[in-house]
């Protein structure tokens, strides 16, 4: 009867390191999770709308992503007059995507209709 006692207070007590074991594994891996980390967004949009770009002067940091987004029916394009880049035409719902990673001022156009015109300043 005494041995019995023992052992079931041995198990309890061997539970309640299991616990406590446990505890701190879960407790180190919470500590050792890294923590979150919130996507960049190094990306920005254009619209192109009504034959006009949206915005038409867009301020952006080195290394972004600027894609045009045309939401006319009518195809345009994208000129860079500094030949930076110059993308094909655009088709209606079609996107273009330039990285700009040097600091500077970009102006573009549509060279199908040059009234057209956009400008980026890549800070
Ligand atoms: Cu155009």
């Amino acid at each position: 009867m005494v041995k019995f006692v023992a052992r079931r207070a041995l198990a309890a007590a061997a539970g309640v390191l299991l616990a406590l074991a446990a505890g701190g594994a879960v407790g180190e891996e919470a500590q050792q999770s890294p923590p979150q980390q919130v996507a960049a967004t190094n990306e920005a949009e254009i619209s192109i709308q009504s034959f006009q770009f949206v915005p038409a002067i867009l301020t952006v940091k080195a290394g972004t992503a600027v894609t045009w987004v045309n939401h006319d029916e009518e195809p345009h394009n994208v000129v860079s007059l500094e030949r930076t880049f110059r993308s094909k035409a655009i088709d209606g719902g079609e996107k273009f995507t330039v990285v700009l990673d040097k600091p500077g001022t970009y102006n573009y156009l549509c060279a199908v209709h040059p009234h057209m015109r956009g400008q980026i300043i890549v800070q």
